[in-house]
């Protein structure tokens, strides 16, 4: 496929995909889903390809679903077409994946950054649900990941009043993992993404599917399947290597089987 609204480039074990709309800041058209959609399957199989850097401009990361695009559409269009549904296929990807954001992060820019596994903020970035302005509501998962981030009284403040947040308030709320200084960022990234692509593959989408059943399951389900997931790890050629390493004070040398 052909990309016209993301760039994508491999580079090493890491695949970068950078939002390309800049007259439109990056905003979400049914365009972007269709190729990031596309992006993120190709990543997702390619056994050379260990960790996803998802990024946006200086200015954007994105400024939100496409109210252009949106803005005609009847119930009967957005019902009928199931409207962006699609962008949930985005987090059924296995492997990990960081959002590197700077700038905008508002309504469906500030949910795709959510979706990922987590974010790292420039010292810029601007998180925030502003869609009660445009008289609807987050519909890419805002309600229920901002929520779960940050909890209710955040969260419902954010989406009732629309306000945006900066980046050193989404460190202290627990939004992002880091704040760096802008220029930054991209490195920043970048080297987080290399260190879990030198991690075993396996071990990686099991601590994901792991950490994300904590927010499907009861503790003492999540802590079970935690348990299962941990144990079968033991039937891997990576375990034996990385312990193996351990013992013999060298880098696990990660194969993926
Ligand atoms: N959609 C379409 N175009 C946009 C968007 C957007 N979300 N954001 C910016 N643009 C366009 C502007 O229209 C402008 O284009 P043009 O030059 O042709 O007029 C260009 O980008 C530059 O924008 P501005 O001139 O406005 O730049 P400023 O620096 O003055 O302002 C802001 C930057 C503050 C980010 C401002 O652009 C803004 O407020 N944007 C809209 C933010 C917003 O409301 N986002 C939420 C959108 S709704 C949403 O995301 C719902 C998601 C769930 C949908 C699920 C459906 C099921």
């Amino acid at each position: 496929m052909t990309y016209e609204t993301i760039k994508v480039e491999q580079k090493g074990a890491v695949t970068l995909v950078t939002f390309d709309r800049p007259k439109a800041l990056n905003a979400l058209a049914n365009a972007v889903l269709e190729e990031l959609t596309d992006a993120f399957r190709a990543y997702d199989a390619d056994d050379s390809q260990r960790c996803l850097v998802l990024t946006g401009s200086e200015k954007a990361f994105a400024a939100g679903a496409d109210i252009k695009e949106m803005a005609p559409q009847s119930f009967g269009d957005m019902y009928g077409t199931n409207y962006f549904a699609g962008w949930e296929n985005i987090t059924r990807t296995r492997k990990p994946w960081i959002a590197a954001v700077a700038g905008y992060a508002l309504g469906g820019g500030c949910e795709v950054a959510m979706m990922a596994d987590t974010l790292i903020a420039a010292d810029t970035a601007v998180f925030g649900q502003p869609e009660i302005k445009l008289g609807v509501i987050p519909g890419m998962g805002g309600s229920q990941r901002l929520t779960q981030a940050i909890g209710k009284a955040k969260a419902m403040e954010m989406i009732l009043t629309g306000r945006n947040m900066k980046a050193d308030e989404a460190l202290t709320s627990g939004l992002v993992c880091k704040v760096v200084p802008a220029e930054e960022l991209l490195t920043e990234a970048m080297k987080m993404a290399e260190t879990i692509a030198e991690m075993p593959p396996l071990a990686a989408i099991a601590a994901k599917e792991a950490v994300n059943a904590s927010y499907e399951m009861t503790l003492a389900q999540g802590i079970n399947f935690e348990r299962r997931v941990f144990h079968g790890l033991f039937g891997t050629d990576d375990q034996k290597e990385g312990m193996a390493a351990f013992s013999e004070k060298r880098k696990g040398d990660f194969k993926g089987r």
